[in-house]
């Protein structure tokens, strides 16, 4: 792996280019999720790389609406297994939810390389699912329709990071709770899902991580409140508004 030097001003960024680059030559990542990480780091250039308050707040919803989940499932893809396999794992287990490996470009060797690389990270055997389907998620014609019957398909509430809006609509259709995380408000997955995190994997994870210890031992009604008070189409714009607003303060745009 390249060594990135610690005091290059893009250290983090160019870590998680070397960290998907490394995913890749070990047949975890596609190619395609190269260019797919290069449109979300556009986005996060927009942003501001860093977490802002309305993304924060659908993050706590997100993790209120697992925490009271009767049955969560976190997806994973091979950008996520290569850029958050340990916390992803830690994620998992906080919250006791299975893991189940979902690839939009599958090949079974990589959901063999992914699972063992889930495995290296600590996750346990019987919580990694994905290897051997046996559902389909009705109404799509790729790959991404392979499920697990006691995984994804008979979840109530799905994390899905970096989703193709395809599968996000079909989840949605069979009626469960989709939590997307997608650095671009305008994706078709972000406009579809019940919870959108416009937020980076890592920050948005590390993000959940904390906010599963802190609503852990919250009620179910304070957990159900944050669920209820909360608008998915509202966020976006809010998120929309807050990206606006502060390339207006960096005086790189004019609004009349
Ligand atoms: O491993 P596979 O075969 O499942 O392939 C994974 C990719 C990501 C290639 C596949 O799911 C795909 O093609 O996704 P899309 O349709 O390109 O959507 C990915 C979305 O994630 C885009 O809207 C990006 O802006 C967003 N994104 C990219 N990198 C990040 C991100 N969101 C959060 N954090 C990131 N680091």
């Amino acid at each position: 792996m390249f060594q990135v030097p610690k005091s290059h001003p893009r250290y983090e960024s160019l870590v998680k280019r070397e960290k998907l680059a490394e995913g890749v030559r070990a047949g975890i990542t596609s190619f395609q999720g190269l260019i797919a990480h290069g449109r979300g780091e556009a986005f996060d250039y927009l942003i501001g790389e860093r977490t802002l308050p309305p993304a924060f707040e659908a993050t706590r919803t997100a993790v209120a609406m697992l925490l009271l989940a009767r049955h969560p499932v976190l997806s994973v893809n091979g950008n996520v297994a290569a850029l958050v396999p340990s916390e992803i794992v830690k994620l998992s287990k906080l919250l006791d939810a299975p893991l189940e490996i979902n690839i939009f470009y599958r090949t079974e060797e990589r959901v063999r390389r992914i699972k063992e690389h889930l495995l290296k990270h600590g996750a346990p055997e019987n919580k990694v699912l994905g290897d051997k389907p046996d559902a389909l998620i009705p109404g799509l014609e790729h790959a991404r329709a392979k499920a697990a019957k006691e995984g994804i398909y008979s979840a109530d509430v799905v994390l899905t990071p970096l989703e193709d809006g395809d599968r996000c609509e079909a989840l949605v259709r069979m009626g469960k709770k989709v939590i997307a995380i997608d650095l671009n408000p305008l994706s078709r997955t972000a406009r579809a899902a019940t919870v959108t995190i416009v937020d980076d994997i890592t920050r948005a994870v590390n993000n959940m991580i904390r906010l599963t210890t802190e609503l852990k031992d919250a009620s179910r009604s304070e957990l159900e409140k944050l669920v209820e008070n909360f608008d998915n189409k509202e966020n976006l714009q809010a998120m929309l508004r807050a990206i606006t607003e502060r390339l207006v303060q960096l005086d790189i745009i004019e609004l009349d």
